[in-house]
């Protein structure tokens, strides 16, 4: 069996998040455990539609999925959640709505510098042309987990980082 919580991914663009989030979803699949992923493709285009990248924009996209999220925990889903959240205070009011032990925070942590190289939709490149404004790591804050509940080191591979993950979430009795 498993029990419903929430692996909450944060980290900049580029860093790998909805990579790894949908790498373990996969391998959660294949395990039998029912899972939902959240992230900018499904909810940006939806639920958020109305939401720029303004702090005060972002924070209600975190609540949102924060709620949503919520739902689908008490659903007993194990719920992934690939948002960068910049905001410490916005991760904190998602743990907050959750008990105990149901928020799993995730930090992929990449060097802004490697982000940046990746650039796979090329915003960096259009944040630092000053075509973009307000981006993650360029000209808008990016607050790092201080004591993340898992801390990953982006730049290894998937397969490495989901085998970390599946540790964890084993050694946690969640799966
Ligand atoms: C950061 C932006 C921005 C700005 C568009 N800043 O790499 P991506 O493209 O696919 O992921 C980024 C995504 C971030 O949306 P989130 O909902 O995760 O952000 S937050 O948690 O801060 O609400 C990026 C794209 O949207 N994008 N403009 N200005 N990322």
């Amino acid at each position: 069996g498993h029990r419903g919580v929430v692996l909450w991914f944060t980290g900049l663009s580029g860093s790998g998040k909805s990579t790894v989030a949908g790498a373990l979803e996969q391998a959660l699949h294949a395990m039998g455990v029912r899972t939902y992923l959240l992230d900018g493709d499904n909810v940006r285009h939806g639920l958020c539609r109305d939401l720029g990248f303004s702090d005060d924009d972002r924070r209600e996209n975190i609540r949102r999925v924060g709620e949503m999220a919520k739902l689908m925990v008490d659903a007993g889903l194990v719920v992934l959640t690939a948002f960068i959240s910049p905001h410490r205070a916005e991760r904190q009011m998602v743990r907050d709505m959750l008990d105990d032990g149901q928020f799993v925070e995730v930090f992929v942590d990449t060097p802004l510098a490697i982000c940046e190289a990746r650039d796979p939709k090329g915003l960096y490149k259009k944040a630092r042309a000053g075509e973009l404004r307000n981006f993650t790591g360029i000209d808008a804050v990016y607050q790092a987990p201080e004591a993340a509940d898992i801390h990953l080191n982006g730049e290894q591979l998937v397969t490495n980082l989901v085998a970390q993950l599946l540790d964890v979430l084993r050694g946690q009795a969640i799966i």
